[in-house]
């Protein structure tokens, strides 16, 4: 179906999409997935657990979203008929989209790939065979040359385990996908909080009379933070929503689960501001200068609570106001409206996501967001604070149990007591680095826990020839992605098939993002195979390249045991070493402040000095800012059309009205998208409401088009301000 009529978020639209699903898996089969008591496996918001699927940290039932159905239903799927790998060669698959690599089914068995071998195609093997390839081809490859990813759909007990191998094996070149997701937001909270995740609770947004959402768009990604939105205008409180796109489910939103919202919908946004992208700093400096000009700073808190307050102002006052505004793209007016609403409440909660990560200033964005929270006041306290809207389920417990370049220094030293060893304390490649070195020829080996690092890249020719210089990848999944056909390695690839963590017969935790650590007691799968857990693979593999030494691998298969370890290690932790006698869930220790007493040597949050962007960018240039729809999770596309936005394919690009007319370009029109790394042909013109100066298109297929332009601080890409250019297309639709 097509539509190019943007409709309000949620609503029945959901729930028809959910009778459709249980039809197609079986409705009885699809609710005792739903209601296991497992983590949810889409977003990082926490539903699900020990209190049972569907249900939030509050005990709240029931929270179910489109995605979470989605995602559980396409688990479901059959597996990958036996004659596909025979029929297709590389060739053959090199042409799959997203949505139909997602629409085989589930991998079942192992498989290897050699350039050239069996007709170019995949071949079935065993898991024998797969495995003693994979450890011989360990124990010939030196350390500094092997590089370890983790996706953030796995355990904290795999990537405990995994990271643990890797730091036994000699190397810190351990990543996961935060490094092009939340790392800006990681690297700016530590360097004012002393911690790197959230300062509040769920219960916290109960009790803030204001959201400020800048860069997310939590109606298609998080749905279930809506309801909380929806609640909080009900109650009087207002959503100031920052973003250059006017989103429409972010304007109203039907929740599924509220009869009087679901008919007449709820109005999200209070303000709603419209900046060029990548203008985010300019605007916080702004609302902090008129902060200071109607004197609604909080002094006292500044001159107890903080350092550097002095200079952050000074550099605010001194701000020129006709630069702040072309800067940002937003008028004094609506900066100031945005400044006073600030002021006047009581209890304010930023929440931001990749709209102010994926920029060069992605740090900047954070520190300047922080300035304006600690300027007002708002952090250490009942109902405010920051909170990144996290991604994938368990992506924060990912980077929680180390699975990070370089480890603190106290992780570290825990762990090389338990093992016995020291532990390499070299810098490691992070996620594009580790990119980088494989394109120099400095990678012989790639592991990869899930994910499609691949199809993540800015710069897709670049990645896969990056990928094709490594010598063996091994893939962890579940099912197919482009990654897989893309991301092929110069000699082998290997592909081992896995359980999700709900079909495993071991209980596992996750991490959400408002820091609380859920058990999930697992389950069976839906299709006969030989998926196998991550963490069997990994003690398996443990086992075969290092023996029993220096740990028992065989002894860590048992998760419990592997629970107490990072019990043992890891800060804020001890409760998971209890959790298999307790059940009893937990927040994780020394990241949640209700008072202003933060992570630091003396309790102090120190602010930075933000320098505006540069504002030199090509000036026949549109912003592009490369984004998901409702119907996608990550590279894994579900529904070709967006709902939401009113987007009838994904071969589209989003532009505003005066651009078009200036570019002499309408509606429907197909053209040809230029960017520094690549161009698109045949790309339909879709009109619609973004700040002018701006165009969007989605990611992964976009990134064709884009160079990495990394955030120095954090070393994510700038996924959302790459320059493109439009052109007529010369080829007929
Ligand atoms: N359905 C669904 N849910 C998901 C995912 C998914 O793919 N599909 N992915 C998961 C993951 S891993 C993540 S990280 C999150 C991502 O969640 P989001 O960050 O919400 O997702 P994006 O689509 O990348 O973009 C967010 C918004 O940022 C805005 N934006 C872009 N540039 C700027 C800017 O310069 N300034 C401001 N203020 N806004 C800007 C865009 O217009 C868009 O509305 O969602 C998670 N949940
Ligand atoms: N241009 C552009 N690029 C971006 C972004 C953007 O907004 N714009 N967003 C960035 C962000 S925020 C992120 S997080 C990354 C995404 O980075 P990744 O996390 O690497 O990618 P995903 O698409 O989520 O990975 C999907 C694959 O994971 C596997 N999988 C799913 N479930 C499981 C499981 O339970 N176990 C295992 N082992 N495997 C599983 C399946 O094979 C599936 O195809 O992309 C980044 N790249
Ligand atoms: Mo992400």
């Amino acid at each position: 179906m097509t539509t190019r009529k943007p409709v309000a978020g949620g609503g029945f639209r959901a729930i028809a999409y959910t009778v459709k699903k249980a039809r197609e898996v079986g409705p009885w089969r699809l609710w005792r997935r739903m209601t296991a008591q497992n983590a949810c496996k889409t977003c990082a918001l926490g539903m699900g657990g020990q209190s049972g699927g569907m249900v939030n940290e509050k005990g709240h039932f029931p929270e179910v979203c489109k995605k979470s159905l989605q995602a559980q239903a396409a688990d479901m799927q059959g597996a990958i008929p036996v004659d596909f790998w025979r029929k297709n060669t590389l060739a053959d698959l090199l042409t799959l989209t997203p949505k139909q690599a997602e629409d085989c089914g589930r991998l079942v068995y192992p498989l290897m790939y050699r350039p050239g071998e069996h007709g170019d195609k995949f071949q079935h093997i065993s898991w024998e065979q797969a495995m003693e390839h994979w450890a011989n081809a360990l124990k010939g490859s030196s350390p500094d040359r092997t590089a370890f990813y983790s996706s953030g759909r796995s355990s904290n007990e795999a990537a405990f385990l995994l990271q643990s191998f890797a730091r036994l094996y000699g190397t810190n070149n351990v990543m996961n996908c935060s490094y092009y997701c939340h790392q800006a937001s990681g690297v700016g909270l530590k360097m004012t909080f002393g911690t790197s995740t959230a300062t509040i609770e769920l219960d916290d947004i109960a009790k803030s009379d204001l959201v400020v959402l800048l860069g997310a768009n939590p109606a298609s990604n998080h749905p279930r933070l809506m309801t909380q939105l929806a609640d909080l205008r009900r109650r009087g409180g207002n959503v100031i929503v920052v973003n250059p796109i006017r989103e429409r489910g972010l304007e109203k939103f039907h929740v599924p689960s509220q009869v009087q919202s679901l008919l007449f919908g709820s109005d999200i946004a209070s303000q709603y501001v419209q900046p060029m992208a990548g203008g985010d700093v300019a605007l916080l400096v702004g609302v902090l200068k008129s902060l200071i000009d109607h004197d609604r700073i909080d002094a006292s808190f500044l001159a107890n609570h903080t350092h550097e307050w002095e200079a952050v102002l000074a550099d605010a006052r001194a701000a020129d106001w006709d630069e702040l505004v072309a800067n940002s793209g937003v008028t004094r007016e609506q900066i100031e409206r945005m400044a006073g609403v600030i002021a006047d409440a009581n209890a304010v909660i930023f929440a931001w996501a990749m709209g102010l990560t994926h920029h060069a200033s992605g740090v900047t964005n954070v520190l300047a967001l922080s300035n304006v929270a600690l300027a007002t006041g708002n952090v250490g306290k009942l109902g405010a604070g920051m909170l990144p809207i996290r991604g994938h389920s368990n992506v924060q417990g990912v980077g929680s149990v180390g699975m990070t370049p370089m480890l603190q220094d106290a992780v570290r030293q825990s762990l090389e007591k338990l093992y016995g060893k020291p532990l390499p304390t070299t810098a490691g490649y992070d996620t594009h680095a580790t990119l980088a070195a494989a394109e120099a020829g400095n990678i012989d080996m790639l592991i990869a826990l899930g994910g499609n690092l691949w199809g993540s890249n800015p710069d897709l020719t670049w990645a896969t020839r990056a990928m094709s210089q490594i010598k063996t990848v091994v893939y962890l999944s579940t099912k197919l992605n482009p990654g897989h056909f893309h991301g092929i390695a110069g000699e082998t690839t290997i592909i081992l098939p896995v359980l999700a963590r709900d079909e495993e017969a071991q209980a596992t935790t996750q991490e959400s993002m408002f820091n609380f650590v859920r058990l999930s007691d697992g389950g069976q799968p839906n299709v006969r195979g030989q998926m196998r857990a991550e963490s069997e693979v990994i003690c398996d593999l443990a086992n075969r390249v290092m023996g029993n030494a220096p740990v028992d691998w065989n002894r860590l298969r048992d998760h419990a045991e592997i629970r107490k370890l990072i019990a043992e290690a890891i800060p804020g932790w001890t409760e998971v070493g209890k959790l298999d006698q307790t059940g009893r869930e937990f927040t994780v220790g020394g990241r949640v402040f209700h008072t202003p007493h933060f992570a630091t040597s003396d309790g102090k949050a120190t602010m930075s000095r933000t320098p505006l962007p540069s504002p030199n960018f090509p000036p026949d240039a549109l912003r592009l800012l490369t984004l998901r729809s409702e119907g996608q999770f990550n590279t894994v596309v579900y529904e070709e059309h967006d709902l939401y936005r009113g987007i009838p394919h994904r071969h589209c690009i989003l532009l505003a009205a005066e651009d078009a007319l200036r570019l002499n370009m309408q509606d429907g029109e197909r053209v040809k998208v230029r960017g520094e790394a690549g161009e698109m042909d045949n790309i339909e013109i879709v009109i619609g409401n973004i700040r002018a100066g701006n165009a969007a298109m989605y990611f992964p297929e976009a990134n064709v088009l884009i160079k990495a332009n990394l955030d120095p601080l954090s070393k994510t890409p700038a996924f959302k301000s790459g320059p493109v250019w439009i052109a007529k297309t010369e080829t007929a639709p």
